[in-house]
């Protein structure tokens, strides 16, 4: 049979055990995880701040990870049925955070959101270090 690809997409900037887990349940949902790591500029254009670590350094940090084998820039939302056809993807995982939002690449993979690991994110951890 052929292996199943699993993708999915993050910014992973100050990387922690919620990332970790995703990425760990992720990867249990076939034989290979594809992970797009957004870039800096679509960072800002999503949370309206430059991430703490850069991207090549969020790159470094995920694809050095045990469940991942293979890491892209993610440029773009809009392109996301691009990036399932170019990386073959079967399966596609989001946190929970993002439920329904991925629903239009179904045709493509199955979308799967996973529930996020409570009590921890990266700006209550910017917050925290702060104060
Ligand atoms: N996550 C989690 N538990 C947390 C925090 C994050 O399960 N406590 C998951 C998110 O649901 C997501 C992944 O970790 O699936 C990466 O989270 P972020 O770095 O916050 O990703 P985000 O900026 O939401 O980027 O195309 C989609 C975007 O690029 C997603």
């Amino acid at each position: 049979m052929a292996e199943t690809t699993v993708i999915t997409f993050g910014t992973f900037d100050v990387l922690h055990v919620g990332h970790i887990r995703v990425l760990n349940r992720a990867a249990e949902l076939g034989d290979r995880l594809v992970v797009g790591v957004s870039s800096d500029a679509l960072n800002f254009s999503k949370k309206g701040r430059n991430p703490v670590f850069s991207q090549d350094e969020r790159l470094e940090l995920v694809s050095n990870l045990k469940s991942v084998d293979q890491v892209f820039v993610e440029e773009s939302l809009e392109l996301k049925r691009d990036y399932l056809t170019q990386y073959d993807a079967d399966v596609l995982v989001m946190g929970d955070d993002w439920a329904g939002k991925f629903d239009f690449c179904s045709d493509l993979a199955k979308v799967v959101y996973l529930p996020r690991t409570p009590s921890i994110s990266t700006t209550a951890l910017i917050e925290h270090i702060r104060s």
